[in-house]
């Protein structure tokens, strides 16, 4: 039995010291390590001034232990505690948090791996990289940012300066291109800082590896406004699993991971000490980490790596491989969401609703199940679906998209995704921008018995 205690606590960014809340008085919190196929125990005692619970991010585990409150379970009280125990149906890279309020834009998250037993990849060492985007401690806390949001205080202290929300996208046609991937509007909240496993430079994270081993970086997105594009310093990337599930190896050399999005990365490393960079993407700050193979001088946290302007690595580059291909079946259920953005109010909305006026969508099990997902706002949004591993459907005769529980749907784009309905319960279907889920952008899937 693992224990997880959410609990306040004192902790050191890499030279700032804030108080913030976390698991065990880490960020992040413990990293958890199990097989495919084993049960994992873990107790959460509650320790905070607020309700809370932990959601096991894209894992498919049965709906009770989905720690949605109100949906799944009643939020865990101060003082109170709750088990949580499921089994890991599959391998891959995980990682859990709350799903109460903007709870997990403070220090709750940490990874969770689950290691497959008939692993094909060969590799030397590996390392987890938890990207976060910060503000608690050094800016205003996250409620404090959510509540100036709601006020209307998208222009003030704390958010983006010059968010112009809906109002630049009147002719409906959004500019992507390599200098901005997801459009001119990437975020709502400016966070003082970046971290990379809860450290930020002066005393940024150092991963140790030795001069040409092959290394696994397993990069998990667990900021709350923040898209990073990620880069290694002298080293090209080859992702080989997209949000726990293997894909077809693709080389790049930087690497685009949207919030809740996690990427598994293959790279030979070479000899020296080399700036692992993630910008936040369109904002203007950056996380930095090391990677030291043998002595040298740390390189400076301001290096802009040549690797962060080549050829990035988005979602439209990558392929299931055929295990796991979900195969062609005509779907038996299919829904349109159209995702939306109303600034005045700052409300966040799917099909013209938010979270608490929304109808659950049906569907029953063994369905093939297609989700089309419209973008009309000028932000780019990563959809998650819990429970499921989707796959991301493509036009013509350009292969299986990648299976996913989390796709960026970019500002004016449409998306479809399809599933099969073998997970009984009730599931939400949400943004994973921790201020648009708060401020309505998200449903339920709830299947029929
Ligand atoms: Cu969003």
């Amino acid at each position: 039995m693992v224990s997880l205690t959410a609990v306040p606590a004192t902790i050191d960014l890499g030279g700032r010291v804030v108080r913030t809340w976390t698991f065990n008085g880490a960020v992040p919190g413990p990293e958890l390590r199990l097989r495919a196929g084993q049960v994992m125990r873990v107790r959460l005692h509650n320790r905070l001034p607020a309700a809370t619970t932990i959601h096991w991010h894209g894992i498919a585990l049965r709906n009770a232990m989905d720690g949605v409150p109100e949906v799944t379970q009643r939020a865990v009280e101060p003082g109170e505690g709750f088990t949580y125990q499921f089994t890991l149906p599959d391998p891959g890279t995980y990682f859990y948090h709350p799903h109460v309020g903007v709870q997990s834009d403070r220090g709750l998250y940490g990874p969770l791996v689950v290691e497959d037993p008939h692993e094909a990849g060969r590799y030397d060492r590996e390392a987890v990289v938890v990207l976060d985007d910060w503000t608690d401690g050094v800016g205003p806390s996250p409620d404090r940012i959510l509540a100036r949001l709601q006020r209307g205080g998208m222009r003030h202290m704390g958010t983006m300066a010059g968010m112009s929300g809906m109002d630049h996208g009147a002719g409906g046609v959004a500019m992507f291109d390599a200098v901005s991937p997801l459009g001119g509007d990437t975020g709502d909240v400016r966070h003082p800082l970046y971290l990379v496993n809860g450290r930020a430079s002066p005393s940024p994270t150092v991963l140790a590896a030795r001069p040409h081993q092959r290394m696994r970086l397993r990069v998990v997105n667990a900021g709350a406004d923040t898209a990073f594009r990620v880069a290694l310093g002298g080293h090209r990337l080859t992702v080989t699993h997209a949000d726990g599930f293997p894909v077809r190896p693709v080389t790049g050399d930087a690497l685009l991971v949207g919030m809740g999005e996690r990427y598994d990365l293959l790279v030979d490393v070479g000899d020296g000490v080399f700036p692992l960079v993630a910008v936040a993407e369109g904002k203007g700050g950056r996380a930095f980490a090391v990677l030291r193979t043998s002595r040298g001088a740390t390189p400076r946290a301001d290096v802009g790596p040549a690797e962060l302007d080549r050829l990035l690595v988005t979602v439209a580059d990558l392929r299931a491989t055929g295990a796991v291909d979900l195969g062609k079946r005509p779907p038996t259920r299919s829904y349109r969401l159209a995702l939306d953005g109303d600034m005045d109010n700052y409300r966040w909305t799917i099909n013209g609703k938010t979270h608490h006026q929304a109808v659950p969508l049906e569907v029953q099990e063994g369905e093939r199940v297609r989700l089309v997902f419209e973008n009309r706002s000028m932000m780019f949004h990563p959809m998650h679906l819990h429970g499921h591993t989707f796959q991301v459907q493509r036009e013509g005769s350009r292969g299986p998209g990648p299976r996913k529980d989390t796709v960026i749907v970019r500002p004016m784009e449409r998306i479809t995704v399809e599933f099969e309905a073998a997970n009984p319960g009730r599931w939400m279907l949400h943004c994973h921008n921790a201020y648009h889920q708060a401020a309505g952008m998200m449903t339920t899937l709830a299947y029929q018995s």
